[in-house]
Order: structure tokens, then sequence, then C-alpha cells
């Protein structure tokens, strides 16, 4: 059976993810969106250039459109943006099989329970990681720092099912990642740091390390707010743990724009309908009052129709 791992989406993840797996000597596929973007890859000689502290790499990667071929994709790393999951997945479901494996790389939570149930034959990871990249051009991408990755099979029944073997190919290309039995808290502790982060810096147009600052005496309460979220999701964690987390991040990505910030910089949709939007909706259906959620989920929207930017 075909092992070769294939990306769908090139940004700065799917771009990252290439080049570490073809540099380790993984047949690895990049699968683009138009037939201009083929085009321009193979105008480049397929070179994708890989830049880590100032040296720059030229990796060799094989790129096809999701219908240049029949060829079944029986393993299959999704790093498209949240909002651009459903539709890359469509144009690629021809070429998947009731076999075939699916890794989902996205921020936020959503997309993620919406390919589970599209394709509910195939076994679907989620995962979340730290490593840090953005894109220079279209077939560069800077490495901006190493991160780790955690992946897991949301299906709990009959019981916790282990890592498929190919998920080794990961560590052949020295991607640093972990098994998580249970990846949903994973998620949601990550998306609730992404709702204290991500939505004060792209109002504010502010560092991470501002966040606290910026967000005034709301901050506390928000924290809050998605304390009770988590622990209404089943996620064990303390709310003075909760607190420690973010701040632990603030502080650790001070420096850094927030990737929600790095949308609205470069005009692009953002993800809160997967952030933001996806902790309004939970909290509503599990009957809990998310003031202070809710108001920054409204002044965030209204902020993106400000810019002329989709307020989901
Ligand atoms: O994940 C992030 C993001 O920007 O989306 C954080 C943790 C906020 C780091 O920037």
């Amino acid at each position: 059976m075909s092992e070769t791992p294939y990306i769908l989406g090139a940004g700065s993840l799917g771009l990252l993810w290439a080049a570490r797996c073809a540099r380790a000597g993984i047949d690895c596929r990049l699968i683009l969106r138009t037939p201009a973007a083929l085009r321009e890859w193979q105008d480049r000689d397929s070179v994708l250039l890989l830049e880590r502290q100032g040296a720059v790499e030229s990796i060799q990667v094989t790129a096809e459109l999701a219908d240049s071929s029949e060829t079944p994709i029986r393993r299959l790393i999704i790093t498209t943006k949240a909002w651009a999951v459903a539709g890359a997945l469509e144009s690629i479901a021809p070429r998947l099989r009731a076999d075939s494996q699916l890794v989902l790389l996205q921020n936020g939570l959503g997309s993620q329970q919406a390919v589970s149930e599209r394709f509910p034959t195939q076994r679907v990871l989620y995962a979340s990681t730290t490593d840090g990249a953005w894109k220079r051009a279209a077939n560069q991408v800077v490495w901006a720092g190493t991160g780790q990755t955690l992946l897991g099979d949301p299906r709990q029944e009959p019981a916790p099912a282990p890592a498929p073997e190919w998920l080794a190919l990961l560590t052949q290309a020295g991607i640093d990642w972990r098994w998580e039995r249970e990846i949903l808290p994973v998620l949601w502790l990550k998306l609730a740091i992404n709702c204290a982060i991500n939505p004060i810096t792209a109002l504010h147009d502010c560092p991470n390390g501002e966040v606290p600052e910026r967000a005034g005496p709301l901050f506390g309460p928000l924290l809050v707010e998605l304390h009770t979220l988590l622990a209404s999701q089943s996620v064990q964690l303390g709310q003075t743990e909760l607190i420690e987390r973010v701040h632990a991040v603030i502080q650790a990505t001070a420096a850094n724009s927030s990737s929600m910030r790095q949308d609205v910089h470069a005009g692009r949709r953002t993800e809160i309908d997967f952030i933001l939007g996806h902790a309004c909706r939970t909290a509503r259906l599990a009957g809990l009052t998310t003031p202070v959620l809710d108001a920054l989920h409204q002044q965030l929207q209204s902020h993106l129709i400000n810019l002329g930017l989709p307020p989901d």
C-alpha cells in the first residue's frame, strides 16, 4: 500500500512539513489549488526554499493538482486554514478510499468535526502544533521555531486506538510529535488560549506580549469564562492553571504576531468562526452565560467588517 504522504494546503505549515519530509528522503506530494499555482511551481523547477536562521536550503518537492491523477491518496495531511478545509477536501474526495487516513492540522475547532462527519469510514486524526513558520513567497518558507505536534484519534469507541504506524514518517522527517490518547481536550485548551490572545491582537493590532494590558480589566473575567467553557467540555484543568498557561504562552510568544493579526495584515479571511465563534456557540449549547466572550466576538466581527473582511 502506498505510504506516500500528500500535503493539502501550501500555506506556511504545509510548505514547512513538505520541506521537512522531502529533505528526509520521504516521497511526499504537495497538492496545489490552481493550475496557475502548479505552473508557477513547476517553472521554479519544483524547488521549495526552506529558510532557517538566515540559511536557505533548496529542496525538490513534487506538486500536483487534486485532479492531476487518479492515484488513490491513502495518507493525507491537511494544512489549509480552517475555513478552507471543506472545499479543499471536496476537491480531493474522489481520490480517497475507505482505508485513507487524514490528519487535520487546523486552528480552533469545528472544521475537524465537519470532516469526521463527511468522511465517516476513513480514519480522521486531529492534531495541534506549535511549529512556527511563515511564508516569504509561494515557494519559500521561513522556519521560525521548532515546536511539538500532538496527534490523536477523536474516536474513543470501542476503545482508544493506538497511533497508526505510518506516522513514523513524521519521526523520519524530524518532526517532534506525540500521540495523545485524548486529543479533544488538547484542542479545547489551544482554542481557549487562542480566544484569549488572538482577538485582542487583531483588535488592537498589537503583538502577543501586549495582550493583558490592551485587554484591560476584562481580561480576568474573559479567562474565567473560558475556564467555565473548558470545564463544560470535560477538560480537566484548574482555573489558576489555565490563567498560568495563557500567560506563559503570552510570554513565550511576546514578540510574535498571532495568526489572526497576520491574517488581518494580509487582508485574509480570519479563523474567528473556528475560534471565538465555536467557543460562543458551544457555550450557548452548554447553557452557559458568557457575556465577555460574546462581546469580544461581536466587537471583533464589527472590526473585521470595517476592514472589509468576512465576519466569520
Ligand atoms: O497559536 C497562536 C496563534 O497565533 O494562532 C498563538 C498561541 C496565539 C501564538 O501566536
